[in-house]
């Protein structure tokens, strides 16, 4: 395929199980990137980990994780160590949203799973490889946050404030890896058709289907092609930030919706 640079290339991607860490896999996999997957269910990531192969990917391997707990995170680190010495891309994408409450109504169980999954989750991660990537000058950390930590929303406050640490950890490591060779960015999207709302409304089909109401959300197709592009600059060159939302999204509050 194109000239990306990827090829051989082993890149970590958290979340691979579905939407954008899926679509990411695939994409990364058919410019002939070397994959290693982490997310919970383990039968999407054998079966994600297959189609990377039959795309082209000269490697593709998965384990289960879970980045809320941090013997996952160290029992995935020592499994890669024992398959691969260097690692080139680090893509912090495993995350999401529990509930969407005020407030005032809020659970300290989602409100925990939030902070763990997009937060604690990303320290983890880059604890755990950043002595690895520092091998590879070049090397690049890539984490996913969301329009969510640049503009907060009612009924959102525990997801913002989460995306807006995420934010924070990237700026700061920004500084952290200066001199390394090592690089980190941010990728900032907003709306996208994903299983992200089923996951926020716990299953609930009909107030999922509303988020995407009338509107020409981003895909994870989209989202994968922006890691592609980012992961694909030469070592000079660092994405510090990307924002990306579908046309019709032009602010979080100021979305058009089409009535049929
Ligand atoms: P999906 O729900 O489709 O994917 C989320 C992924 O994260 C799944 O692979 C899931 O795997 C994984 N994940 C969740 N919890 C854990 C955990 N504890 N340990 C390991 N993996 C976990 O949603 P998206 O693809 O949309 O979300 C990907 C990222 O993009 C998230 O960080 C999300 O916050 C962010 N985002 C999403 C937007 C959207 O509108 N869709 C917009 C902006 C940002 P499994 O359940 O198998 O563990
Ligand atoms: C997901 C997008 O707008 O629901 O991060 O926060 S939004």
């Amino acid at each position: 395929m194109s000239n990306s640079n990827l090829k051989n290339k082993w890149v970590i991607i958290t979340g691979a199980s579905s939407g954008f860490g899926e679509a990411a896999a695939r994409l990364f996999a058919a410019h002939g990137a070397r994959l290693i997957l982490g997310a919970r269910r383990e039968d999407r990531l054998k079966n994600v980990t297959e189609a990377c192969i039959k795309a082209g990917a000269p490697a593709a391997i998965f384990h289960r994780l879970d980045v809320s707990q941090k013997a996952s995170v160290d029992a995935f680190s020592a499994w890669v160590a024992g398959r691969t010495p260097t690692v080139d891309f680090l893509i912090n994408n495993a995350g999401g949203a529990h509930g969407m409450e005020p407030v005032e109504l809020g659970r300290d169980e989602d409100w925990e799973a939030m902070l763990q999954i997009n937060v604690m989750s990303v320290l983890r991660m880059c604890r755990a490889f950043i002595p690895v990537l520092k091998k590879t000058p070049g090397s690049m950390i890539i984490n996913i946050g969301s329009i969510a930590a640049r503009v907060p929303y009612a009924n959102g406050a525990a997801y913002c404030a989460a995306k807006a640490g995420e934010l924070a950890i990237t700026k700061a490591l920004r500084l952290e890896l200066n001199g390394t060779g090592v690089r980190v960015g941010t990728i900032d999207p907003g709306m996208a058709e994903t299983e992200f709302s089923m996951v926020r409304f716990k299953g609930d089909a009909e107030k999922s289907a509303k988020v995407y109401a009338g509107v020409e959300p981003l895909t994870a197709e989209d989202v994968a092609e922006a890691m592609l592009w980012v992961a694909s600059r030469p070592p000079h060159v660092n994405i510090d930030e990307i924002v990306m939302k579908c046309t019709d999204q032009a602010e979080i509050y100021k979305t058009h919706r089409r009535s049929n």
